[in-house]
């Protein structure tokens, strides 16, 4: 039986009606909708100011040369990363793309694990192997990003199979962008679970932009989550940059996966207020279109409806900030002094038999006293 992780003591979201209907688009609103715990509102924005927290120093070290490679922010978009993946569950599993880096967190990785992978340190959780992006971690769930975009989505879609044939109640939740969707392997993902109701959760993160494509020279439609339609589960679009939104639209989508009723697609519409990667200037985007998103950050926004609900407080605010940067700071120690890999170590784990047994005389992990090296390999 999975376990629970998280506080699950908010009452259950309105149903979502409109949106059962395969492929039709709600619009639910965050507000004026059936009362939330006060411990998952401050837990919500309490994530998103961490993720915030956590992205602005990863980038602001990538900007010092502290690590190589490149870093993918999604500052601004933290309501969406934060209200589609709180309420997992330990076994639950999230495939993230390469710009859900903090969603980590989320599954509870701890932060020196998460800046050794942005140092490829030994003491991260691919023990230094991959890009800094591509942080994933087998002990929290957490899928490795793919390097091919989308193909996350097929890597989730492959495990919410196996727990469907093992009978067992979890789900998986797996990130995209609009970008994405060009993708023959997001349409192959979305239709395979379509066809066997897996229990899995898409979500596009449509943040208007793939690189330096609009989202309009992406697709034909207005709205992505009309996709959906094709496969036989209901799409929903919701504003991204209202936490409460799509916290509540994503409960419910995880609970009808969880429940055996197959898969939904959930379009968020955000924005990220930098560039592709922290090398790219993003020229591309006119200046007023960028602040306008900023204006809808969703931190203070979230910041206000706490307000509302008389649940917030400058001293809390400051409290939990300076805990999170304590955090940070000794994460980063943390990895500024673990050890790099040694060269040879890269072939540890590797799937090979040819090189290990012939030039390392060392038989792979994998395949320890079960298979023999093919003859003319
Ligand atoms: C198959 C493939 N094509 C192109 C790339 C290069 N690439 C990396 S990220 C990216 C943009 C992805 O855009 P989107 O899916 O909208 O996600 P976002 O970066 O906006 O979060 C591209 C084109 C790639 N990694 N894989």
């Amino acid at each position: 039986m999975a376990t629970k992780t998280k506080d699950r003591s908010a009452p259950a979201a309105p149903s979502q009606s409109k949106a059962e209907k395969p492929g039709q688009a709600a619009r639910p609103q965050g507000n004026g909708a059936s009362p939330m715990s006060p411990e998952i509102l401050k837990r919500l924005y309490y994530y998103m100011l961490k993720c915030r927290l956590v992205e602005e120093r990863a980038r602001t070290l990538f900007k010092q040369g502290k690590f190589a490679g490149n870093y993918y922010a999604a500052v601004g978009q933290e309501a969406t990363e934060v209200g589609a993946t709180i309420d997992l569950e330990k076994d639950d599993y999230i495939a993230p793309s390469h710009r859900n880096f903090v969603t980590n967190i989320m599954k509870g990785t701890p932060l020196e694990k998460m800046f050794a992978q942005l140092y490829a340190r030994k003491t991260s959780p691919d023990q230094g192997r991959s890009s800094p992006a591509h942080c994933g971690n087998a002990e929290t769930n957490v899928i490795t990003p793919a390097s091919t975009i989308a193909a996350q989505l097929n890597i989730g879609t492959g495990v919410a199979l196996a727990y469907k044939l093992q009978k067992k109640p979890n789900i998986v939740v797996a990130l995209s962008g609009d970008g994405s969707t060009s993708l023959g392997f997001w349409h192959e993902a979305l239709n395979f679970a379509g066809v066997h109701k897996l229990p899995i959760v898409y979500i596009c993160e449509n943040n208007r932009w793939a690189e330096s494509v609009s989202v309009k020279l992406q697709t034909a439609v207005e709205d992505i989550s009309v996709k959906a339609q094709g496969y036989g589960f209901p799409g929903i679009t919701v504003d991204g940059n209202d936490v409460v939104a799509v916290y509540r639209v994503a409960r419910e989508a995880i609970r009808r996966a969880r429940e055996g009723n197959g898969p939904t697609l959930i379009e968020c519409k955000t924005y990220r207020w930098y560039g592709h990667s922290e090398i790219d200037p993003a020229k591309y985007r006119q200046p007023e279109e960028v602040e306008a998103w900023k204006a809808k950050d969703p931190i203070p926004a979230m910041e206000r409806y706490l307000q509302g609900q008389k649940l917030w407080s400058d001293q809390w605010k400051e409290k939990i900030t300076g805990e999170i940067n304590a955090e940070i700071e000794k994460a980063v120690q943390f990895a500024e002094q673990s050890p790099y890999p040694e060269p040879e170590e890269a072939l540890d784990h590797v799937y090979s038999f040819s090189i290990r047994e012939r030039e390392l005389n060392r038989k792979p992990w994998s395949f320890r006293g079960s298979v023999s090296s093919p003859a003319n390999d």
